[in-house]
């Protein structure tokens, strides 16, 4: 096994320490940082990413995973140039107004980041103007809502409506337990996720089309 495929199996079992010092070890032998991102650290988080979906793996475990890639990301971060990563584009997330559940907003951002996005996480309870200032500042090619309460669902109606000027540079994806892809069509959302490893399916589609 190669040192890179040995970084993305340590990735998949979840230790931080392993995939550390794996990281240093190929920087020590001349292995390019992009290659350490590309071929070590986020085909690891994809296995994950893909084992979450049809429930081989749970929470704890896709968590665990994405701290062990975090560990090796702080370490071979510094080193990348900006043209270096597979990177797919930029997504701002948060959760909707009103709305504090973030562990699932969360578990998207990682795999998301896992797939080679830069994410901007902007935070629980944000209000349309701040994913309006969001858009604006960091130019995103994905806008990604999250809500776990049927009471703040319609936040998220609200904030699309402040996005429309937008809409021809960003795609908005929405998710989280109470939301369904009729709704998504409803409030005008580019599209639906029902969990984080969909949300990269989903991502990409967006982009793609
Ligand atoms: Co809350 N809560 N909670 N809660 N809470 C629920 C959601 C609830 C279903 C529990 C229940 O009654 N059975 C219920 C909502 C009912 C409803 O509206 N239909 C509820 C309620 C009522 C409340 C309060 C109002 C309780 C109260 O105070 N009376 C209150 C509201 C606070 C607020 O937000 N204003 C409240 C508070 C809390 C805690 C703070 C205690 C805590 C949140 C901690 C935190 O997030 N840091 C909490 C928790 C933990 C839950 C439950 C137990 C678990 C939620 C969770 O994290 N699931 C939840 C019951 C349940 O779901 N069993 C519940 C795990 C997570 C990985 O899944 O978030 O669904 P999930 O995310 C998934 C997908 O939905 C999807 O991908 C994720 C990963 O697969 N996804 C996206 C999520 N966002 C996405 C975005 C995407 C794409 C996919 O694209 C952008």
């Amino acid at each position: 096994m190669s040192l890179l495929e040995e970084m993305s199996e340590w990735v998949i079992s979840g230790n931080a320490n392993k995939v550390k010092a794996l990281v240093e070890q190929a920087l020590a032998e001349g292995v390019a940082p992009a290659s350490i991102v590309n071929e070590g650290l986020i085909p690891g988080m994809t296995v994950i990413g893909a084992k979450f979906k049809v429930n081989e793996v749970y929470v704890p475990e896709v968590l665990i995973a994405a701290r062990a890639m975090h560990a090796g990301m702080a370490v071979v971060k510094p080193l990348l140039s900006v043209s270096d990563t597979k990177e797919k584009g930029i997504a701002v997330i948060g959760t909707v107004k009103g709305d504090l559940h973030d562990i699932g907003k969360n578990l998207v951002g990682m795999m998301l980041e896992g797939a080679g996005y830069t994410v901007i996480d902007i935070g629980i309870d944000v209000p349309p103007e701040k994913f309006l200032q969001a858009v604006q500042e960091h130019k995103p090619q994905i806008v990604g809502l999250s809500a776990l309460l049927t009471t703040t669902m319609t936040n998220m109606k609200a904030t699309i409506e402040l996005l429309k000027p937008y809409r021809d540079q960003v795609k908005i994806m929405i998710g989280g337990a109470p939301i369904t892809p009729k709704f998504a069509d409803e409030i005008g959302a580019d599209g639906y996720a029902a969990d984080a490893a969909s949300a990269v399916d989903c991502a990409n589609n967006l982009l793609a089309s």
